[in-house]
């Protein structure tokens, strides 16, 4: 009999897949309508266990949740033992897996085992679900697939996407990290974030006052328990707590999109607001002034964070020993780059979109910064960083700020309390971080094509490398703009190609991303 009689009779029985659209693990997991994802889930179990076994019995993460999309969606993502995104190589067998007949399990669970060289283990996997309706009965079949497949699970229950990378990497590290509970997350940030700002004197401008927009989803669950956990230290208000659609006229992805306040926000003057998403891996701070809309997005959240680090690494003399550096995508605004490099002297390294490749390159750096324009991000300290920070007495503010940042991904809550700490010890309003430069004026469009696989990209996304002739025209397009720059790729979440363009003036960024979704829709066509 096979190994996997158990896991095949489970999935006939009460996971089998009953549709035949074909469904791929893209930057961020499978995403899609909840509906079609049971099977999925399932298997992804049972790969968890696979992955669990290649890793010498280190934990996984099964986190489900679709993030920003709407309420009707779903999604699954691994995490691997050290908090990051599941290695790459094992995305088309996951995609392979997903895509099986419910009959061609066996084999292809066997030809995972034979290709990767796995010896069966331990196989020990943590689940995690955020507040969509539909997550319970998901993280049932993930739950399903992984005892059938022989392994331990643990359901972590209702976390936000960082919760469960935290939770990975403090087991993993056997409390290295912090103590391996909710409970532990919540107190090394809360009681970091607490002495930080204990220890600053004056605020100036600084006011500890926020409003905040939890999407309706987990990330408002989250600041509930810090909220308690910091009352007196850091007043905040929170507004779409859970009673509404999730992410709906909400959340760090709305307010981004449409330059504007999420619901229950939109009076809120002369206030630092700050938007997450519905996993809460992901922030935006904004504030209005006379009626006026101001954005302080990731590029922001960067540069002000960078700068901050390496005014404490001089401070604490350590500037020549610990290496800073800050990575971004292309999508990063042109005035944020200019300003990281020239006027804070922060090398900055540009690599495609998603997380996964954002955080690899931030490890090449002793302290690597790095955060998409969307929100997405973190600061990541080498092991020789820390050690030294930890073993150098005038680092201590910094040793402190470390504590606050949660290494193991990008962190909505973490991240706010980040920026919180920076501010603070600025003794900056809102404003005044939205004054150290301006951003320049851009577009971001959609052109939808038969095919946009058919366009692939080099240079970290800057440059078309097929359709042959598409780079050459939006060159030409781009020469036309005093401070033009686009390019175009092809969306890993949505059928669309995405083109963004900047240029001096907002008319000049917006017919330069018309001219190039033109040329995209007539080559494509
Ligand atoms: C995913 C990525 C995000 C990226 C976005 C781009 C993760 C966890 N999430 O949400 O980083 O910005 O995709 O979407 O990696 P797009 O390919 O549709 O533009
Ligand atoms: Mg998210």
């Amino acid at each position: 009999m096979s190994r996997w009689a158990k896991v095949l009779e489970v999935a006939l029985a009460s996971h089998p897949r009953t549709i035949d659209t074909k469904i791929s693990y893209g930057t961020a997991g499978f995403r899609t309508k909840a509906e079609l994802l049971d099977h999925v889930m399932y298997r992804m179990g049972a790969m968890a266990v696979l992955r669990s076994w290649a890793k010498s019995g280190q934990v996984i993460g099964v986190m489900i949740t679709a993030s920003h999309n709407p309420e009707c969606d779903n999604g699954v993502k691994l995490v691997d033992p050290v908090g990051e995104m599941l290695e790459f190589s094992w995305e088309s067998l996951a995609t392979n897996l997903a895509n099986s007949t419910d009959r061609e399990i066996p084999d292809v669970l066997d030809s995972i085992i034979s290709g990767c060289g796995i010896t069966e283990g331990a196989g020990r996997v943590f689940v995690g679900r955020d507040t969509r309706k539909t997550s319970p009965a998901l993280s049932n079949a993930v739950l399903a697939g992984i005892a059938a497949a022989g392994g331990v699970a643990t359901d972590i229950g209702v976390v936000s996407t960082p919760q469960l990378h935290y939770m990975v990497v403090a087991t993993n590290t056997g409390g290295g990290y912090g103590e391996p509970t909710l409970d532990g997350y919540y107190s090394k940030l809360s009681s970091a974030f607490t002495s930080f700002l204990g220890g600053i004197k004056e605020f100036g401008n600084y006011s500890p006052k926020i409003m905040f927009d939890g999407a309706n989803g987990v990330g408002a669950l989250a600041m509930q328990e810090f909220m308690t956990r910091l009352k007196g230290i850091l007043e905040v208000t929170a507004f779409n707590t859970g009673s509404g659609e999730l992410n709906s006229g909400c959340g760090a992805d709305f307010v981004k999109v449409h330059q504007e306040a999420p619901a229950g926000l939109e009076a809120v003057e002369n206030t630092r607001c700050v938007s997450v998403d519905g996993d809460a891996d992901r922030v935006i701070y904004f504030y209005r002034k006379q009626g006026v809309f101001h954005l302080l997005d990731g590029d922001r959240i960067a540069t002000l964070v960078a700068g901050y680090l390496k005014h404490l690494l001089a401070e604490s003399g350590l500037s020549d020993k610990i290496r800073i550096g800050c990575v971004q995508t292309a999508y990063a605004n042109g005035s944020s780059t200019d300003y990281m490099t020239k006027s804070l002297g922060v090398p900055v390294s540009c690599v495609p979109t998603g997380v996964k490749f954002l955080h690899h390159a931030a490890l090449e750096f002793d302290i690597g910064v790095y955060f998409e324009a969307n929100g997405h991000g973190t600061v990541v300290f080498s092991q020789g960083a820390q050690k030294l920070i930890k073993e150098t007495p005038s680092a201590q503010s910094l040793a402190m700020l470390m504590n606050v940042i949660n290494q193991t991904v990008g962190d909505a809550i973490s991240d706010l309390l980040l920026v919180e700490c920076v501010l603070a010890a600025r003794g900056w309003s809102a404003e005044d971080w939205f004054h150290q430069y301006s951003d320049l004026p851009n577009k971001l469009m959609k052109a939808s094509v038969k095919d946009r696989t058919l366009i692939t990209t080099g240079d970290a996304e800057r440059q078309v490398l097929s359709p042959a002739g598409l780079q050459e025209r939006v060159n030409k397009a781009v020469a036309e703009f005093k401070r033009g720059r686009s390019f175009v790729r092809p969306s890993g979440t949505e059928d669309v190609v995405r083109v963004y363009a900047e240029a001096e003036t907002k008319e000049e960024a917006d017919k330069l991303a018309e001219t190039v979704v033109k040329i995209v829709q007539e080559i494509l066509s």
